[in-house]
Formats: structure tokens, C-alpha cells, sequence
């Protein structure tokens, strides 16, 4: 078989690139190594920039989104007790983020690319790049046992973390940057009204919380923990107990509870790996960065190096000029790191650290009173949670 790009990794980034070259019709093949029904059984983020919603809707999947996200135009930061508003439109000139799940973004990407009947193989096995250096790059897998090859211009390594992609580069080639946080997000999914009709990012000290939601009537919450916190020891009644004392009273008191379904631990991580660039084959989202899911960045991360590769591309095909496909690592790298900055600085000063002393948290106190003061400051920070520019 032989395609133009193939797309290791069937997550948003991998469904987004995928949609956006459909639609330039330029051909694609989708591998992944599990089924749709496990990737849309995987629930992860919730919050998505301006910058990532313009691309659904150039990528065609943005209908559902439109008529059922719900649009922010702030957050609470909760700390000492009170709330403080970040009026993110009323510091950035207008704009907003949309709360709108990971899960039904996949979802939408993946009911547009059966529409547009462009191929997708899921429970792929061993998938493998080869040849990038050179002109002729081809992927091998195998499917119900009997090995397979796509030859191919372009390799899009768009398979998350564990992927095989960034593993296939030498490691002489590659250089990596990572900072692992000495904790974990415990998060569940309630079929409950949300404890306010914005999110509550909660500075406490027992450890950080974060109230997000879904709907109107499903909401999602995390709390700090520790990483060898283990999830059975976790009932809902010891989580709706544990969240309630980390919130504000008022919050506290309007909390609504009730079963949860789906119970989960997220380790914490920054990484980056540079280049982003290998020859004819691409790191894309996850693949090549990581960050703490605090400033809500990963999904967002992905779309705009998406947004990158897919113009590198066009112009490869449409111009016949290279220029955009050379300058990918330098400008996806470029916007990485300022995000990779802002949610480490958002970790930092809202949670608590096993090592952290007195003085680190008068730093911490400080910087929370700085930010609720300091129209600068809150500025500086609605400015990075609504996304920077690309
Ligand atoms: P994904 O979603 O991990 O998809 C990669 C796909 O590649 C497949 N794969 C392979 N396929 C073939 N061969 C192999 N060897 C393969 N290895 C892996 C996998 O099966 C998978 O289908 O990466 P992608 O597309 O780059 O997307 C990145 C995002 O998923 C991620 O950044 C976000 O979920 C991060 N994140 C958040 N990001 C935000 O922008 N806003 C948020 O509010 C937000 N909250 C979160 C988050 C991540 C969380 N967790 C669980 C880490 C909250 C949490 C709790
Ligand atoms: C979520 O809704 O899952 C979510 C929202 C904001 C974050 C992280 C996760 O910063």
C-alpha cells in the first residue's frame, strides 16, 4: 500500500492532521494500536483554546462542539478561604476558552473521517517507522497476524507518550528535557450539576483541587494526591469528603454529590524532546511534550502543532517549497516551551510540595496575593490560559 502521509496515533492530534489533509486531499492512512472503543473510553481533557476550536472547525468536526460546549469567559482561583476571579475575556480583550471533553472531540474527529471514507486501522500491532532519513519512508504493522507495509513521503508520529515514534530515533539524534512532580491528579466523573458554572482551580492545605465539568449536569473533579495513592482506597464518599474540605464554605456547602463512573490517577510530568523534526518523520502532541495538566494545556498543545505541520505540509504539496516543513520544529518548539513554563508555574503555586517549607510557602502566599492584586499579573495569566497565538 502507499499513501502521502502516514499518521501513527489515532488521538486528536493524530485525527485532526488527518482531517485537515483530507480536506486539502492530501492522502492519509490513521494506524493506531488499540480499538476506537478504548480511545473514546479514555477521559482526559476538558478544556480547549480559541486557537484549537478554529482548527475543528477547519477541520469540519466543529458542529457538536458549537451546539453543546459550553463557553468560559473566567475561573476562580480559591485560596485562604475566598474566591478570586480571572475574568479572562474582561483581561484579554474578548477572549474565551470552550469547556467541551477530549472524548467527544475524538469522537466528532472520528465520526468526519468515516464521513469522508478516508482509511483508519485500529488494534495495529508493532507499528514501526522506517527509512525517515532517507526519500522512501515506509511504516510496518501487523493486523490479525499478517504483517503489512505503507510506503509513504511523510510520517506523522502523533502516538502520545508511550509511542513508538519519538523511540525510534537515535538517541544521539534527540535531546530531552523533564521535570516529574512528587505527586498525581486523582480524578472522577460524576453525572451531577457542577459546584459552579465556572471552574475552581483550589489552593489548599491539603493539597490542590480542581472542580471542572462536562455538561450542565455532569461535572469533573480532581484532587492532589499522592503518587502511590492507590484508587480502591478511594471510595466516593472519602473523595466528596476530601474535595469538600479543600473548597471555599460556599462551595463546599453547594457541593452536590453522588456516584461517580469513571475513578482514575494521573501522574504529573513536564517533558520535552528536541527536535521535533527527524527527517521525514514529525513528533506531534504528546509524542514529543508533556505538561501538567494544571494550565490545561496538552490537547491545546497538540492542535497547534497540528496547525504547524498541516500549513509545513500544504506548502510541501500545494507550493512545492519546503520552507514550512523546515521551520516545524523551530516554531512548534517555540510555542511548547512558553506553555511548558505556564503550567509548571501554575503547578508550582497551586499545589502542595511533600518538601515544601516555610519559606516556599510564604513565596507561594505572596504570589497568589500578587496575582489577585495586580491587574498585570492576572493579565499575564488569562493571557497564557486563553492560549497564546500561533
Ligand atoms: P494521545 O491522546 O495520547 O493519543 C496517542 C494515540 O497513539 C496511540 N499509540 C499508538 N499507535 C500505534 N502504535 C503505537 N506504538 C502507539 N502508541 C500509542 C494511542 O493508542 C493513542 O490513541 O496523544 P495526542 O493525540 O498527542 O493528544 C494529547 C492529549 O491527549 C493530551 O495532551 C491531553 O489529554 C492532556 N490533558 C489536557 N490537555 C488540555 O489541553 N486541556 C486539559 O484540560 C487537559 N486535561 C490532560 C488533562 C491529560 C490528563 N491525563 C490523563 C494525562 C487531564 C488529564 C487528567
Ligand atoms: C478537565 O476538565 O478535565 C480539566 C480542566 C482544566 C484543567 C485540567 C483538566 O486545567
Amino acid at each position: 500500500m502507499r499513501t502521502q502521509v502516514v499518521i501513527i496515533g489515532s488521538g486528536p492530534s493524530g485525527l485532526l492532521l488527518g482531517q485537515l489533509l483530507t480536506g486539502a486531499g492530501i492522502d492519509n492512512v490513521v494506524l493506531d494500536r488499540v480499538s476506537r472503543d478504548y480511545i473514546l473510553g479514555r477521559v482526559r481533557a476538558g478544556v480547549l483554546e480559541e486557537g484549537t476550536v478554529g482548527l475543528m472547525c477547519q477541520a469540519g468536526g466543529d458542529t457538536r462542539l458549537r451546539a453543546e460546549g459550553l463557553p468560559h469567559d473566567g475561573f476562580s482561583l480559591a485560596f485562604d478561604g475566598r474566591d478570586h476571579r480571572i475574568d479572562l475575556a474582561g483581561l484579554t480583550g474578548g477572549k474565551r476558552v470552550m469547556v467541551y471533553g477530549q472524548t467527544e472531540l475524538t469522537r466528532d474527529l472520528m465520526a468526519e473521517r468515516e464521513r469522508c471514507g478516508a482509511p483508519s486501522i485500529y488494534a495495529a500491532a508493532n507499528v514501526e517507522p522506517h527509512g525517515f532519513d532517507g526519500q522512501n519512508p515506509y511504516v510496518t504493522y501487523e493486523r490479525d497476524g499478517v504483517s503489512q507495509r505503507i510506503e509513504c513521503d511523510f510520517i506523522a508520529g502523533c502516538d502520545g507518550f508511550h509511542g513508538v515514534s519519538r523511540k525510534s530515533v537515535p538517541d544521539t539524534a534527540i535531546r530531552t528535557f523533564e521535570k516529574v512532580y512528587p505527586f498525581g491528579w486523582l480524578g472522577i466523573l460524576a453525572d451531577v450539576p457542577p459546584v459552579s458554572h465556572e471552574l475552581v482551580y483550589a489552593n489548599h492545605p491539603r493539597g490542590f483541587a480542581l472542580c471542572s465539568m462536562r455538561s450542565q449536569t455532569r461535572s469533573r473533579y480532581y484532587l492532589q494526591c499522592a503518587l502511590d495513592e492507590k484508587i480502591e482506597a478511594w471510595t466516593d464518599q472519602r473523595f466528596w469528603d476530601e474535595l469538600r474540605r479543600r473548597l471555599p464554605a460556599h462551595h463546599a456547602e453547594a457541593l452536590v454529590t453522588g456516584a461517580s463512573f469513571e475513578k482514575s490517577i494521573a501522574p504529573l510530568r513536564s517533558f520535552v524532546a528536541e527536535p521535533m523534526r527527524f527527517g521525514r518523520l514529525f513528533l506531534v502532541g504528546d509524542a514529543a511534550h508533556i505538561v501538567p495538566p494544571t494550565g490545561a494545556k496538552g490537547l491545546n498543545l497538540a492542535a497547534s502543532d497540528v496547525h504547524y505541520l498541516f500549513n509545513g505540509l500544504l506548502e510541501h504539496y500545494q507550493d512545492r517549497s519546503n520552507a514550512g516543513v523546515d521551520a516545524y520544529s523551530a516554531n512548534a518548539l517555540a510555542r511548547v516551551w512558553k506553555a511548558v513554563r505556564f503550567s509548571w508555574w501554575m503547578t508550582t503555586m497551586l499545589h502542595r510540595f511533600p518538601d515544601t517549607g516555610d519559606f516556599d510557602q510564604k513565596i507561594q502566599e505572596a504570589e497568589l496575593d500578587y496575582l489577585t492584586h495586580s491587574r498585570a499579573a492576572s493579565t499575564a495569566l488569562a493571557e497564557n490560559y486563553v492560549g497564546l497565538p500561533f
